[in-house]
């Protein structure tokens, strides 16, 4: 099998090494594609470099400008299932997301349409040295878009996700419209419509290795807005469920 990890990066320049060369150790069939977004720190430059480390097993697409998580994935998807990708990969480069989650992924995966790497099932956590009220919001964030999508997993925002080729391909991808962090519950919600078969598998969540975070309430709050708008826009895809695959 197969392994296409995804990973956008913005100023990512410290991690992007380590995070290739840790993933290319893995016992699996791993090729990564970098969808960089011109990053101020010369994060692109240096995936062109990796590309020629690990000849066929790098790729990186540039972008011209930062245009956010939503339009990096979707155009890294749509680049790596024109060439074939059999399993997919979204994963933070910061090495919030550690690359020795995935063979448990990739296992569950056999017997699921998708995999989420959960903090929220037994043996998932998150950073330790993460303060209480960002581990309150990480929470009660996952509480309230389960509660209001009526959502039967337990961690709808974590970004780092396994996929079948097949699932992806019946999704209508070009529907969603959330930038930011909601962008991966609306994706969630998606296929949750369509009656996937939705695996957990338990991740440790650590922060990022470098550079700032900028998780902030006014980013929670909007996002508390935008989940009501998603139930109310897919209520066609909730009532018609797995006829709605494309
Ligand atoms: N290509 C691209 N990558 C992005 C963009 N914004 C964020 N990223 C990358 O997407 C991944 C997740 O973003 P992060 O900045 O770590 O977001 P976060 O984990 O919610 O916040 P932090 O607490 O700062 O880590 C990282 O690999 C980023 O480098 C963007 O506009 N374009
Ligand atoms: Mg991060």
């Amino acid at each position: 099998m197969q392994i296409t990890v995804l990973t956008p990066t913005y100023n990512e320049a410290e991690n992007l090494p380590k995070l290739v060369s840790a993933l290319l150790m893995l016992p699996l069939d791993i090729h990564v594609l970098v969808v960089d977004d011109n990053s101020p720190d010369g994060t692109g430059q240096i995936a062109d470099e990796l590309t020629g480390t690990y000849p066929g097993r790098v790729q990186v697409l540039h972008r011209p400008e930062k245009r956010g998580l939503r339009s990096a994935y979707l155009n890294g998807f749509q680049k790596v299932l024109n060439e074939g990708a059999q399993v997919v990969v979204q994963m933070d480069a910061d090495f919030s997301h550690d690359p020795s989650a995935l063979p448990a992924m990739a296992k569950l995966l056999e017997s699921s349409d998708v995999v989420l790497g959960s903090r929220y099932i037994p043996g998932g956590t998150v950073d330790q040295k993460w303060p209480f009220w960002r581990k309150g919001l990480s929470a009660f964030g996952n509480f309230y878009a389960r509660v209001i999508l009526e959502l039967p997993f337990r961690d709808a925002t974590t970004g780092f996700r396994m996929w079948r080729r097949e699932t992806l391909l019946q999704m209508p991808l070009e529907r969603i419209q959330s930038s930011g962090y909601v962008f991966l519950v609306e994706m969630a919600y998606l296929a949750h419509c369509l009656e996937f078969q939705i695996g957990e598998s338990p991740i440790y969540f650590a922060d990022r290795r470098w550079g700032k975070s900028k998780m902030s309430f006014r980013i929670q709050l909007e996002a508390a807005v935008r989940i009501w708008q998603l139930k109310w826009g897919y209520r066609d895809l909730r009532r018609n469920g797995r006829l709605a695959r494309l």
